[in-house]
């Protein structure tokens, strides 16, 4: 609208404000540089906490006013300034409110929190003397650290205490802080399916957008994660394992003994937890670390919100990676070596399978129903209507594999081998994985893709699709991948897969999980004195809290684990322990047990808080 003549001229003459003046931008904080001045072992830290505009896609992509932390004089950040010290410094800290009409209250600063009203400035003094990850945060909305949603959502901002420089010579630190945000519109839980305001930031920015690392082939890399949400991440690294160093809560940290740090390719992260983690890359390319829940990463429209039908299904998408993925998400990339030769391909020794990706009976548009089957020789196996899930793929350590997947579906796929350390081009993120132009691509409608690899460790991992993966997956497609020793032999009567999946109709989602496809699994029939090894693995869609329990008469009886994620725990270190295990989704795990007594036992499937979701009943002869 044009403003009348004299307004206009007014309003140049006198600076009359014809709109409110644009917020202040806030700064997408990569966690780098600390804030405050460091003086004697005094870091004076003066912080407000102002109302900025945030964009969490591009900084000419969409935008929201929040409140954020900045330091006084400088620009507002997400997440909030970085308080990173060597231990046994003294912070003198003020904190001042600068959102109108609030009462700010800042945890995790000092002992006690810090209450400011607005327009003032509380001030504390604190020693950091513990070396470790930690988070400060604060609320405006009188919530708790995960249940904020809105306006004060991003008050989050990283501690790092570093071991003093006395014990540590003071190189810049090599490790990167990567703080975990959401800003959301309801709370979830465990029986919500669909939120539709939903953005999950690290560092300030959503996926595609989140910072890309760097690395050079042969350096350790090292990652502290900050969980600031009120979800739980299973964070799940593709292509390689990670050493889990610590873990904490905000307030405490607790290191590992080096012999016990898990290693991992899938390590879960509660609500307000802290890992810190380390890894080696052992291929180049593109690999991601991502949340395995579908929710936390599949496409979203702009700020988070639920896409429209019509723009939920990928059928279009040629580059999955980078137009059907969004959230929680961080892409990695390693340079290869200079001149360091490629793996050898032997072809003369490389195992050739079909993996068929068709449509099965009863499949429709909108609840497709797909099946895998594996074809290794003589005629194509028929399409059944059998399990919701593909068969286990049985391999052998140290033997190159070639499976051409076969998509005869009507949507393009891509399939992930879940655990495996191959090369980043076989990884089968379509549009991501690969080095430098050679991207994996999408495994298009009556085409084919053969991903190579010679697995190197034995144990349980998983093949599922890593497009359009809520839709897929549930479809079924995915399925468990057993790597067995050379020379040992695959013996269905004492080797039992336990995948769960999610059923892909809704009102079954909410009560129950598939296990090996089916609803109503078949009994097991076991011998005493035998030992057994059942092999877990959860690739629900949304059940991060499952349990699985081992019972006798209501008891739970005992097992041996002897491996997660396919890594195999030491013997040194397997006992026996209270058959129950948590099993979040993306995760492997296996255990051996040997029955003692007749009569029947249980492996119960349970959510966290112990509704049942399926059960495997066991009769012992
Ligand atoms: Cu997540």
């Amino acid at each position: 609208m044009k403003k009348p003549l004299l307004l206009a001229l007014l309003s140049t003459v006198l600076y009359l404000p014809s709109e409110p003046p644009p917020r202040e931008r806030a700064l997408i904080n990569d966690n780098r540089a600390p804030a405050g001045r460091l003086a004697s072992g005094v870091l004076t830290l003066d912080l407000e906490a102002r109302v900025a505009t945030w964009y969490p896609e591009t900084d000419s992509g969409p935008s929201v006013d929040v409140q954020a932390f900045g330091e006084v004089g400088k620009r507002p950040q997400i997440p909030g300034p970085l308080i990173r010290v060597p231990a046994g410094t003294t912070v003198q800290l003020s904190m001042r409110n600068a959102i109108p009409n609030t009462m700010l209250v800042v945890h995790g600063l000092s002992r006690d929190s810090i209450r400011v009203a607005s327009g003032e400035t509380q001030r504390a003094r604190f020693k950091l003397d513990v070396p470790g990850t930690y988070y400060y945060w604060g609320s405006t909305s009188g919530r708790r650290l995960g249940n904020r949603m809105h306006e004060d959502a991003q008050l989050t901002g990283a501690i790092v205490v570093d071991a003093s420089p006395r014990v540590q010579p003071s190189t810049p630190p090599r490790d990167r802080i990567l703080v975990i945000g959401l800003m959301a519109d309801t709370m979830g839980g465990e029986d919500v399916l669909s939120r539709e305001h939903l953005l999950f930031v690290i560092n300030g920015r959503t996926w595609p957008h989140t910072e890309r690392l760097v690395y050079a082939m042969g350096d350790t890399i090292r990652w502290r994660v900050l969980n600031t949400t009120v979800d739980p991440h299973p964070m799940h690294l593709h292509g390689a394992y990670y050493r889990v160093e610590a873990t904490g809560n905000g307030t405490r940290d607790s290191t590992f003994a080096v012999d016990d740090r898990p290693f991992v390719n899938n390590g879960y992260l509660p609500p307000g937890r802290t890992m810190t983690l380390f890894w080696t890359p052992e291929h180049p390319g593109n690999w991601l670390f991502h949340c395995h829940i579908p929710e936390h990463f599949s496409f979203r429209g702009p700020l988070g919100a639920l896409p429209s039908h019509d723009a939920s299904r990928a059928h279009g998408a040629t580059n999955h990676a980078l137009q059907r993925m969004s959230g929680l998400v961080m892409g990695v990339t390693v340079r290869p070596r200079n001149g360091a030769a490629s793996a050898r391909d032997d072809d003369s020794r490389r195992r050739q399978l079909r993996l068929l990706v068709r449509t099965k009976p009863g499949s429709t548009p909108a609840t497709p129903y797909y099946g895998f089957s594996i074809h290794e020789r003589g005629a194509e196996p028929a399409v059944d209507s059998g399990p919701r899930a593909g068969p286990p793929i049985i391999l052998v350590r140290g033997q190159p594999v070639g499976i051409t997947v076969v998509n005869r579906t009507e949507e393009p796929t891509s399939i992930h081998w879940h655990g495996i350390e191959l090369e980043s081009y076989f990884d089968g993120v379509a549009g991501f994985s690969g080095i430098e132009q050679r991207l994996t691509p999408v495994v298009a409608q009556r085409d084919s893709f053969e991903a190579r690899f010679t697995p190197p460790r034995a144990g349980t991992f998983m093949y599922h699709t890593h497009v359009d993966e809520e839709r897929q997956q549930r479809a079924g497609l995915a399925g468990m991948l057993v790597v067995l020793e050379p020379g040992q032999k695959f013996d269905p009567s004492s080797d039992f897969p336990v995948l769960l999946s999610s059923p892909s109709d809704s009102v079954s989602e909410l009560t129950r999980v598939l296990i090996n496809g089916s609803l109503t699994p078949p009994p097991l029939s076991l011998r005493t004195g035998v030992s057994y090894r059942m092999r877990f693995a959860n690739i629900t869609t949304r059940r991060s809290g499952i349990q699985l329990a081992l019972s006798r008469d209501g008891t739970v009886t005992t097992w041996t684990q002897i491996a997660k994620d396919g890594a195999d725990v030491p013997r040194e270190r397997r006992v026996p322990t209270a058959a129950r295990v948590g099993l979040t989704i993306g995760d492997t795990r296996d255990v051996e047990f040997t029955p003692t007594e007749r009569g029947e036992m249980r492996l119960d499937v349970l959510t966290a808080s112990s509704k049942l979701l399926g059960a495997i009943v066991i009769h012992v002869r």
